[in-house]
This record gives structure tokens, sequence and C-alpha cells, in this order.
């Protein structure tokens, strides 16, 4: 079966997160995916948060799969002549260096644009042009300035940034689907184009329900927020909302049973207008049914706390998945809080090949999050992310088709690692 992507290069100039998320997506679909990174020491995540002496980290490997490694010094003459082969050869250049950097080692659009029309020259940064463009960005400055970190925690406390990786994966998605687009588009054209991806454009792309209830609050309080019902006037901006459900239907985070020494106990319960009788024969109280404080969605909006309280000491009476399978039987959206072991040791999710198991020469066994998109005629294996350098004499003989006599005057020009051709292997 051929993979959806497969014949199409990637000249993949990434590093840490945001970049490398794309690009693993891309390699995912088949396509050919070159890292290039700097001799000596390449992507700096391959030796952040390790866990074990000398060998690449968690944080590398997983976010380098079923990608080759070339190594070469993109500052150096002979460096950047391989660089524009590779800009000849390639369909997308993928980067996510500070501002100006690509520029700085001469890739411009236009030269890029020049050398090869078909190119697609794919960038994400922290900001799009404005008062911060000049600005290097991290994860959680994303959240703060994408208004993710202003409308997470709770009321009273300090803004909180959340764990998914919101600003650096959630951008490399977003640019995937910008590269995947403009190598739609060139079928048509013929010629590459630009794709930019901000991460605080992204953030707030996936906030946006956070810009909505600004608007709304110019009409009048946003009922459906804790808040409302605690009497707790609105201010002038989207306020914190805890664990409300962002949505029209109420939702919670209840204890369930054993919450007092699992901190997991959780649920997700959500109460949903349509299954609002049967919640109320589960919980114990029926006559909620029909009283008209309680009967209607609009009625129950000021009773919030005190509904989600009177369920709360249902679901404390039963573990979270006990009380997920009641629940389910009457069709009462809810879900359990999961935490990483539960997850990890998930049978579904690994049968799906959303975990995987993965082996690494130096590393061993390891578990990884594989392509959580499903193809029906792509079908995606995970293979592992490539030792630094693993791949170089390779990709400058059969990509770059370099000679033997070239591929020797390159190493020893010292612009590529070859060294770093894995003794491991
Ligand atoms: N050979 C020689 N030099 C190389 C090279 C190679 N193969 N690869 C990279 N370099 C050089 C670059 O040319 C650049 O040098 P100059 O600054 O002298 O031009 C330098 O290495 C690295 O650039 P950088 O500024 O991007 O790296 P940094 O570690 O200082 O900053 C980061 C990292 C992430 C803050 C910055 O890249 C950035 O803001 N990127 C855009 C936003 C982004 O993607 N952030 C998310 C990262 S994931 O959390």
């Amino acid at each position: 079966m051929s993979k959806a992507l497969e014949g199409v290069k990637i000249l993949d100039f990434t590093h840490v997160q945001s970049g490398p998320t794309c690009t693993q997506l891309l390699a995912w679909f088949g396509a050919d995916v070159i890292k290039v990174e700097r001799p000596g020491a390449g992507d700096a995540t391959r030796a952040q948060l390790q866990d074990l002496p000398d060998v690449d980290s968690l944080y590398f490997t997983m976010l380098n799969h079923n990608k080759r490694s070339i190594t070469l010094d993109s500052k150096t003459p002979k460096g950047k002549e391989v660089l524009w082969r590779l800009v000849k050869e390639c369909d997308v250049l993928v980067e996510n260096f500070a501002p100006g950097a690509l520029a700085r080692m001469g890739l411009t659009w236009e030269k890029i644009h020049e050398a090869n029309p078909r190119m697609i020259l794919a960038s994400v940064k922290g900001f799009g042009p404005g008062r911060y463009e000049e600005c290097k960005v991290y994860e959680n400055v994303a959240q703060c300035a994408g208004g993710s970190a202003s409308t997470t925690g709770f009321r009273d406390g300090i803004p909180m940034v959340t764990g998914a990786q919101i600003g650096d994966s959630g951008t490399g998605l977003h640019l995937a689907l910008g590269i995947v687009t403009a190598l739609f588009h060139r079928t048509v054209t013929g010629l590459g184009q630009k794709v930019d991806c901000a991460m605080q454009d992204s953030v707030l792309n996936l906030c946006r329900v956070k810009l909505r209830d600004q608007q709304r609050l110019d009409h009048g309080p946003l009922t459906e927020y804790s808040q409302f019902g605690e009497g707790i006037p609105f201010g002038d901006s989207t306020p914190r909302a805890g664990n409300d459900s962002g949505g029209g239907q109420p939702g919670r985070i209840l204890k369930c049973k054993g919450w007092e020494h699992d901190p997991n106990a959780y649920l997700y319960f959500i109460t949903q207008a349509a299954v609002w009788a049967p919640i109320c024969d589960i919980i114990g109280e029926p006559g909620w049914k029909t009283d008209p404080g309680y009967a209607t969605p609009k009625a129950r909006l000021p009773h919030l706390n005190e509904i989600f309280t009177r369920i709360e000491a249902w679901t404390m009476k039963h573990d979270k998945f006990e009380a997920m399978d009641i629940l389910n039987e009457y069709d009462i959206p809810c879900g359990p809080i999961l935490s990483m072991k539960e997850i990890a040791a998930d049978e579904s999710l690994r049968k799906t090949g959303t975990i995987v198991e993965v082996e690494h020469p130096t590393r061993g066994t390891y578990l990884t999050v594989g392509n959580p998109i499903k193809l029906s005629a792509s079908p995606s294996e995970v293979t592992r992310s490539p030792l630094l350098g693993e791949h170089t004499d390779e990709i400058l003989r059969s990509v770059l088709k370099y000679t033997d006599a070239e591929v020797d005057e390159i190493a020893h020009s010292g612009v590529v690692g070859r060294i770093e051709k894995i003794a491991a292997e």
C-alpha cells in the first residue's frame, strides 16, 4: 500500500518541538524527511531532559520518528553548497529558527524561489508581523500571548498554562496543514509558496471560544460560568472558569470513590439537557425533572453549584470507571480523568497504534504516541528517530548524487559530521 505523501521530500531544518511535530506528521504520511542538524550537537533536545546518559532524550525521540538525519554546518561555504543542493532537490523546506536566522544563512525566500520555484517554504515563528515579531518564543510564552493562560485556571487564582502543548505541537499541526494545502495548490499552479504560522495565532485559534465569550460579555453575564450562579459580577474580560465546560452544556470535574488517596479519581460530568431526566433518576432527585427551578437548562443555571454538589455525592460512591459504565447506559456524556500511567497501559490505544512501543539502538524499548490521524489507505508505521548524522553519507550519495570522491572531499572539509554515521548500527 503506498503512503499518501510518498515521493514528497522535506528538507527538515526544524528543532525543539513545534517544527519537529509538523515534520514528524509528514513523515508518518510517507514523506521522506531529511533532518539537517549541526555537526557535533544536533537538535538541542537530543541532550535535554535526558533520562539515560549519552542517549538521545525521549523529548527528541518522540518528536523525530520516521526521519533521516544529515549533519552539516550551514555556515561554511561547503555546507552552504550541500544545503543549496538539498533546496533544489526537495519539495518543502520547514524551519522554526529564531526570526532572521534562516536569512542569515543566505536562505531568503527570494533566493529559494529562484533556485527552486516549486519549493514551499514553511516557517514557525513565535509572533506574526508586529511589535513582537523579532522575539524568540517557547511554548508557555505562546500560551500566555495567545489567550490561553488568561482563561485557564480558577477565577481567584493566577493565570495557568496547560499541559497540552498547544503552542508548540498545536502550531506544528497548523503548519502541517498549511504545507499539504500548499502542495495541493502547487498541483494547479506548479509553484511553491510561503507558509507562515505564528505560535500566538495558533494558540488563539485553539482558544476561539474564549474570544466568543469576550464579545458575549458586552451583552450580559456568561450564565454558564460558575461565577454567575455564585453571584459574582463579571469584569471586562473573559474570566478563568476552572473546569466549567466551554460549551452550552454545563460540566464539571467531580470526585469519585478513592479521591482521598488517588489524585486522578475524578470524572468529567456533563449535564446535557437531553439526558436531564435519567441524571435526576440516577442521583436520586426525581423531583428535579419537573420542579420549575430545575426542569429547564435556563432555570438550572443559577443552581449549578448545588446541582453538581448533588451529582458529586453520587459519583463519590463509585470509582470513575464504574460511574462511567453506569452513565453510559443512559448516554450521559462523561469521561474518566486518566493518568499518563493508565493511558500508557490502555489496550485500545495500543491496538489502534496511538500508543506504540519503539525499539531504539541505544535506548532500548520506549513508548511513544503514534499518528493520531488514521488514513484507511495509507497506514502509518512508527520507526525510530535517527541517530545524529546517521544518514549523512546515504543522503549525500543517493539523494544529492555526490560521487564517492566528492563525499570524501566534503567529509574532509569538516562541514558534514560523518563521524556521527553511527558506530552503534
Ligand atoms: N549549522 C550551523 N549553524 C546552524 C545550524 C547548522 N546546521 N543549524 C542552526 N544553526 C544556527 C542558526 O544559523 C542560528 O545562528 P545565528 O543566530 O547566528 O544566525 C542558531 O544556530 C540557532 O538559532 P536559534 O536562534 O533559532 O536557536 P536558539 O536555541 O537560540 O532559539 C528558539 C530557540 C526556539 C527560541 C528559536 O529558534 C525560536 O524562537 N524559534 C521560533 C519559534 C519556535 O519555533 N519556538 C518553539 C520552539 S519549541 O518550544
